[in-house]
């Protein structure tokens, strides 16, 4: 039993910033489907065909014109790049497709909440600055950070060029992103000084305690301890620090609400339930197609406030949540209300046993 939550945590480790952008929809309803095609293309994998080396010539051109790289340097690591079979196989089964009652228990661990206390005793300072500057609470960047990687022990066995150059030209349903995120990979290594080669992380590219994907390395990592260098691959404070960072930049309300359990009565309130992230209903609006909250929430939600109502499905129904705009902001960071919702869900079980303790 242990063991196999090992595996899990070691598989998860490296979703974030990463599905985000589409995978959850895109496989959920044809994973069958895709695993089949990741299949087929990783026994073709190693042969480049005429298609797929057009495509690196593009790249390599692109490289050269718009960041002004030597083709012969892009081009070697190229040559390196290995295609990895594990790595489409990886990608065709995302954990968000899960039933929530399959994928809380994976989060919400008596371990994961122990390790979390751990970890903010440990940054006590780091999180509280974090707090003060840039207005983001501690047990949230905590939670992120264990469940990302277990607070920075499983930050992902794979090469990130491999990954990155695999899902960029073998992988055709996302292939446009990756090669994006390839680019964004040339251009930080060069900008921050990182080792190509050696660079390890996720099957789908992200790296570091806080699994950023190189384009959030580049946009939102920031230097927290002042020694000149934005180090999200082993520096714990200035992941903290761009975690942080992240959420802020897309819009964190500081001492606002999450989410609220909810409550449905009739039939109404099913026009609202759809797959759709973005928060289209006031909680007026909620409330009419009888939605309710719990009594001591009741009055915490302004009338004209922007939410969703979100279902979430357990082994006997279905449980309700109210989510307001920071849960939207925490699927900014992984684009699932399931990975939301854990994120909150652990939040809340470390901070209350920081406070007890
Ligand atoms: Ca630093």
């Amino acid at each position: 039993m242990r063991k196999t939550s090992l595996l899990k945590r070691k598989a998860i480790a490296g979703m974030a910033l990463c599905f985000g952008v589409t995978a959850f929809n895109l496989y959920a309803d044809d994973a069958g489907n895709i695993a089949d095609a990741a299949k087929k293309s990783s026994q073709s994998a190693t042969a480049t065909s005429p298609d797929i080396k057009e495509k690196i010539d593009q790249f390599v051109q692109k490289m050269v014109q718009e960041h002004q790289f030597s083709p012969e340097y892009i081009e070697s690591y190229i040559k390196d790049a290995q295609p990895n079979p594990s790595i489409l196989e990886a990608i065709s089964r995302p954990w968000e497709a899960k039933p929530w009652y399959q994928y809380y228990p994976i989060f919400l661990t008596e371990k994961r909440i122990s390790k979390g206390l751990e970890f903010w005793n440990t940054h006590q300072e780091t999180l509280q600055r974090a707090e003060q500057e840039l207005g983001i609470p501690a047990e949230i960047i905590v939670s992120i950070i264990g469940v990302e990687t277990f607070y920075g022990t499983y930050k992902g066995k794979y090469s990130v060029l491999d990954a990155l150059y695999t899902l960029g030209f073998y992988h055709p349903p996302r292939a446009k992103f990756f090669r994006k995120e390839l680019e964004e990979f040339f251009v930080l290594t060069r900008d921050e000084k990182l080792d190509i080669t050696e660079l390890k992380g996720s099957y789908a590219g992200a790296m570091g305690w806080g699994q950023f994907i190189s384009s959030s390395y580049r946009d939102y990592a920031i230097d927290f301890d002042g020694d000149g260098i934005r180090d999200l691959l082993n520096n714990p404070v200035d992941a903290i620090g761009s975690v942080a960072n992240y959420f802020k930049r897309h819009g964190w309300k500081t001492g606002e609400s999450v989410a609220f359990p909810a409550q449905v009565d009739g039939q109404q309130y099913t026009s609202l339930i759809n797959k759709d992230l973005k928060f289209n209903h006031s909680w007026q609006d909620i409330q009419s197609k009888g939605v309710r909250l719990f009594t001591p929430h009741m009055d915490k939600v302004p009338a004209d406030a922007d939410a969703k109502l979100l279902e979430f499905e357990q082994e006997n129904g279905k449980e309700y949540w109210l989510g307001l705009h920071n849960f939207y902001v925490i699927t900014r960071y992984n684009h699932s209300p399931l990975y939301a919702m854990a994120v909150y869900q652990l939040s809340q079980e470390i901070k209350s046993r920081k406070y007890e303790s």
